[in-house]
């Protein structure tokens, strides 16, 4: 058994409850091998979000950019869902209705089995013109440089960069699921980026019981309800157990 120490008050909220949230953030992939954004090892502590996510960054040098994401993406390929996410995606199991709403592009909790997925800043395997929008979502060939549509436009990865609108349905569904959740888990988040974080705060209004799941104190740990301090990996099985 692990040393994770479940309180009796917690104990009875889980037992007593339907409808779960699980709020995501880089953390849960640390386990899998893909750098955070802000950690020790952070990816923007050597690089500017603004230098790289953000659309006139890309229109400015779109060869520089899509270097960012297939880095990250062979990265990603040569990683596989950690025990956290299968932990998630095994709740599912036990309760009739689980809801992950995350910040990654990393496709990991569809690759553990999660169902119900929201995903609030896109997907690093989805890809559209930035003229006309049509998906381009088989891999893209970069022999005559950034690949460009058919219209002639250049063609983006489909993720949601620094300034930029959230997928509105993506966003309004997640905001629903925090409202109507019973707990409402928020996991490897350092829950800075808006508008996604406010999401812990419109489920703690509308009286979700905040669980934390975090190695380090966070911007929210202040209004969760209880905080496990430790690996998402080690963390979210010995909560199933
Ligand atoms: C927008 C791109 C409307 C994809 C990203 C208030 C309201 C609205 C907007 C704002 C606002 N205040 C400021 C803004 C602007 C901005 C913002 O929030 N800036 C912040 C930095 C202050 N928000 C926006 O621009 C958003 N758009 O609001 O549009 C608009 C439109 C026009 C004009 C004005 C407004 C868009 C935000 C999305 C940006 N895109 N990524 C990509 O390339 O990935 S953000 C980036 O940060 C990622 O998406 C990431 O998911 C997200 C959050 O980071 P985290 O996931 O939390 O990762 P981080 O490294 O920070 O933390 C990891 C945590 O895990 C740590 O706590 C660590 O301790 C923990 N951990 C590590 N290992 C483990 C672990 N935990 C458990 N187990 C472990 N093993
Ligand atoms: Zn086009």
């Amino acid at each position: 058994m692990s040393d994770i120490k479940l309180t009796s008050d917690f104990i009875n909220k889980i037992s007593e409850s339907e409808k779960i949230v699980f709020f995501t953030g880089a953390g849960i992939s640390a386990e899998s091998g893909i750098p955070t954004f802000r950690g020790k090892d952070g990816i923007w502590n050597k690089l500017k979000p603004e230098e790289l996510a953000n659309f006139n960054a890309f229109l400015r040098n779109p060869k520089m950019v899509w270097e960012w994401y297939n880095h990250r993406k062979k990265i990603i390929h040569e990683s596989k869902p950690n025990a956290g996410h299968f932990a998630i995606a095994e709740f599912e199991k036990y309760f009739d209705d689980v809801v992950v709403v995350t910040q990654n592009i990393d496709n990991l909790h569809r690759r553990a089995g999660s169902n119900k997925i929201y995903e609030l800043h896109g997907n690093i395997e989805r890809n559209y013109c930035i003229n006309c929008r049509t998906s381009y979502n088989e891999e893209l060939d970069f022999s005559e440089g950034v690949p460009k549509c058919k219209c002639g436009g250049l063609i983006r990865p489909d993720v949601v960069w620094f300034g930029e609108f959230l997928p509105a349905d993506q966003l309004e569904e997640s905001e629903k699921a925090a409202i109507r959740s019973d707990i409402f888990f928020v996991v490897g988040t350092s829950a800075v980026v808006y508008p996604a974080a406010g999401l812990v705060y419109t489920a703690k209004r509308a009286g979700s019981y905040i669980v934390e799941v975090n190695i380090e104190e966070t911007e929210i740990s202040s209004i969760s309800d209880i905080s496990f301090f430790g690996e998402a990996g080690k963390v979210l099985p010995a909560i199933l157990e």
